[in-house]
């Protein structure tokens, strides 16, 4: 019976996960989130959380539901809010509809609701169960979670490589290793983003715009004009301001940042005149743009995941940080030779026991290519 009642509650929840991922494009800076209203074993509405500033996934539902939400059960992937945010608090909404148990997935990391929420409703005398498919209630959100426990940005880095691991040419060219399919996929990873961080000599080399385009290679209509809605902020890590005046970034709408240690007021004025906003940083003890402090500032902004996008040199820096999270490989079916660039430039490491090992989380073909998808294993 306890088996049943339990199976029953993970069916529910695993639907609600399914329509919170509906707004995965498009929640930024708020999390995802989806509910399912649930009555003599029969759903009776359903929502999700489109927009920030917009109804949450409860109101959604009960807006669905009218009248009939009295007496119903409503399984919600994270904690129904307690405060007065951009819109009123979801417990106090399931309270007056009359609802009779709420099913959580998580609680919701952000310190204004942290566990009030389910206070609220269990003074209302509602059943509350906390916890149901929690791994993957926080796997929806990673971003807005480790911002919400850390003040801190949740990091993705992608990168393109041959069979023989190299990421581009020792001139910085690397324009095209992966075919249409995998940079097709790169437009979604940008989609649900809410920064793209690239260092300046991408921007040299590749001059390329970092915004989203053409999904529709990937999703269907509908999905294509969800990612389409938003465009990431774009983040140029640029310590001496050598952003040039005429790269296609600044051709393209939509914010951008550059993060630099480099206090010249003319070049300054230059980039701010093309619409940039450039935040100077004290240089750290190595002379060098600190890259956790840069994480912070986009965390304080509201930024909950970031695509870091750039080249072997960066990335290998932020690696050596300790401050990327997931890889998204994409390996191409050719060989760029021992000229090359490897994946990442790593530093100090010399014996077996200093590798960085890795957990693969998935690899899959995309076109003629291979994506890896992977994390840093815990020692
Ligand atoms: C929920 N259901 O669907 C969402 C929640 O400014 P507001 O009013 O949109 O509130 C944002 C906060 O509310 C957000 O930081 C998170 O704690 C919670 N989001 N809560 O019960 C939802 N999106
Ligand atoms: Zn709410």
């Amino acid at each position: 019976m306890r088996h049943t009642a339990s199976a029953c509650a993970e069916y529910y929840m695993a639907r609600a996960l399914e329509l919170a991922r509906r707004g995965l494009y498009t929640t930024h800076p708020n999390p995802r989130v989806g509910c399912v209203l649930v009555k003599n074993g029969r759903v009776i509405a359903e929502g999700w959380h489109e927009r920030a500033g917009e109804a949450h996934a409860e109101v959604q539902a009960l807006m669905r539901a009218g009248k009939k939400a009295k007496g119903a059960t409503a399984y919600v992937t994270l904690e129904p809010c307690s405060h007065q945010g951009r819109t009123p608090p979801c417990a106090d909404a399931l309270i007056a509809a009359g609802i009779k148990s709420v099913v959580i997935g998580m609680q919701d990391p952000n310190p204004e609701v942290a566990g009030r929420g389910i206070a609220k409703l269990q003074a209302a005398g509602i059943q509350v169960q906390v916890g149901v498919l929690q791994a993957q209630a926080e796997a929806l959100n990673p971003g807005f979670c480790r911002r919400m426990r850390e003040q801190m940005p949740w990091v993705r880095c992608k990168m393109a490589m041959s069979l023989d691991g190299r990421t581009g040419m020792r001139s910085g060219e690397s324009q095209w290793i992966t075919g249409p399919a995998a940079r097709a996929q790169v437009q979604g990873l940008r989609a649900q983003s809410s920064a793209i961080v690239t260092g300046v000599d991408t921007v040299i080399y590749d001059d390329c715009a970092l915004t989203v385009r053409a999904p529709h290679l990937l999703l269907d209509a509908q999905e294509t004009a969800l990612a389409c809605e938003r465009q990431p902020l774009r983040v140029i890590l640029d310590s001496n301001l050598r952003t040039p005046l005429w790269a296609q970034i600044f051709k393209h709408p939509g914010d951008i940042w550059i993060m630099t240690t480099c206090d010249n007021a003319q070049k300054r004025a230059d980039l701010e005149a093309l619409g940039a906003q450039v935040h100077v940083f004290k240089a750290n003890a190595m002379g060098r743009l600190p890259l956790a402090q840069v994480l912070k500032v986009l965390a304080q902004s509201g930024c909950n995941e970031i695509l870091l996008e750039t080249g072997a040199t960066l990335a290998g820096s932020f690696i050596q940080a300790g401050l990327v999270d997931a890889l998204v490989v994409f390996m191409a079916p050719t060989l760029l030779g021992q000229g090359a660039r490897p994946l990442f430039a790593l530093t100090g490491i010399e014996k077996m026991a200093d590798q960085r090992p890795l957990v693969i989380d998935n690899i899959r073909a995309v076109g003629h290519d291979w994506r890896i998808d992977a994390h840093f294993a815990t020692p």
